[in-house]
């Protein structure tokens, strides 16, 4: 069994809409398992740094301005397949291709606010969990 941890960040737009329960049901009920997750808002340094990758994109900036306009709620999640899984779970970036059923097409408002985040590689999961946590803040299941 390939068990894996993913990264996973509840949006600003999803957290003002009361959507984290929603959002963790789904993730939850599709076999992710969360083993570490707190609230916070980023600062201007964090949100930057997270999606560092995207610097000089033309949607950077609103993307930065929009990750800190309001609190998020990031998790690792665990379980087989779990970073396909998740980003299985909540649709393609673009809500208006996402498939029907996806968290992205039920709840996302627009490409930049999108409801999720998960890591798209292993590489980038162990990078965005070490941004937010530390090996004992996660409570590991298998
Ligand atoms: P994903 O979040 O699906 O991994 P990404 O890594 O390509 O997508 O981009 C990170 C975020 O940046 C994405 O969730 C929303 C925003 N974004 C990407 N492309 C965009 C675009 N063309 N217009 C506005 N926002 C965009
Ligand atoms: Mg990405």
């Amino acid at each position: 069994k390939n068990v894996e941890r993913t990264f996973s960040i509840i949006k600003p737009d999803a957290v003002k809409r009361d959507l984290i329960g929603e959002i963790l049901k789904r993730l939850e009920s599709n076999g992710l398992s969360v083993v570490a997750s707190k609230m916070l808002r980023l600062t201007r340094e964090q949100a930057e740094g997270f999606y560092a990758e995207h610097k000089g994109r033309d949607f950077y900036e609103p993307l930065v301005e929009y990750m800190i306009s309001a609190p998020i709620v990031v998790q690792v999640l665990e379980g087989e397949n779990a970073i396909a899984k998740n980003r299985e779970v909540m649709g393609v970036t673009d809500p208006a291709k996402a498939a029907p059923g996806t968290i992205r097409a039920d709840f996302a408002l627009s490409v930049r606010e999108n409801s999720a985040h998960g890591s798209d590689s292993p590489e980038s999961a162990a990078r965005e969990i070490a941004y937010f946590f530390t090996e004992n803040e996660i409570c590991g299941r298998h």
